[in-house]
């Protein structure tokens, strides 16, 4: 697989090169799951059903643009108590739903072409972004072991994901992300700042006026 440096990411000719390096160690796949991408979003319904879509107030408060759910032994919640990882759904008092093994699967799979070997996420949070739904930039470190990767996919609608630096204030580059691309993050590049513009309002065959993305992580 060919890497290519994150200026050409506009590059959007047929023949563009499916990795792109966007750090030292980060590596964007385009299209790496678009052949689970039905699969995946089942999955995702079977999810919903049993730990609903929710949106979670931040310490703050306030309530976030992006409704959550999640699934895996872990999941990170938010609340005006501050972010943690939880083993029950506060929403049903249940357990989160098991992790699909799709999911677990395509991680790994992606983990490796990255350089991370025998991924094996114990959390996985599902976001979903109607349109103006928005992620301020943030770094996740809510994770105990931050020596393993974060492992992204994106579904449906498209958004332009903003890749920052290890300071708040550094300028972000803006990074488009379609449906079925993935993104792993790790190493040098796990504590980056990241965000989400707000998503524009549109319709996707597969998830119709939402974007979808699902983070496999270890939380500990
Ligand atoms: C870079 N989600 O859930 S995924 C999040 O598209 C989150 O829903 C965004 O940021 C989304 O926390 C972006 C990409 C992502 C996830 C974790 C990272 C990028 C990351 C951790 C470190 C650096
Ligand atoms: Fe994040």
């Amino acid at each position: 697989m060919t890497k290519q440096p994150v200026d050409d990411l506009f590059a959007d000719d047929p023949g563009a090169p499916d990795a792109f390096a966007l750090g030292a160690q980060a590596l964007l796949l385009r299209g790496l799951a678009l052949a689970q991408a039905q699969e995946l979003l089942r999955c995702v319904a079977r999810v919903v059903h049993d730990a609903p879509w929710r949106h979670m107030a931040t310490p703050g408060g306030q309530s976030m643009s992006v409704a959550m759910t999640g699934c895996g032994p872990l999941c990170w919640v938010s609340d005006r108590q501050g972010y943690r990882y939880a083993e029950r759904d506060p929403l049903t008092g249940r357990p989160w739903p098991a992790m699909p093994e799709v999911f677990a699967r395509l991680a790994r799979d992606a983990a490796q072409r990255a350089g991370f070997a025998d991924f094996t996420p114990d959390a996985c949070l599902i976001n979903r972004y109607a349109p103006g739904a928005r992620m301020s930039l943030h770094q996740d470190r809510d994770e105990r072991d931050l020596a393993a990767p974060i492992v992204s996919v994106s579904l449906g609608l498209p958004a332009v994901f903003l890749w920052g630096g290890a300071t708040r204030s550094e300028r972000a580059q803006r990074v488009p992300l379609g449906h079925g691309d993935v993104v792993v993050w790790g190493g040098v590049d796990r504590l980056r700042y990241h965000g989400v513009l707000p998503v524009a309002p549109g319709q996707h065959p597969a998830t119709g006026d939402s974007r979808i993305n699902l983070t496999l992580r270890r939380a500990r």
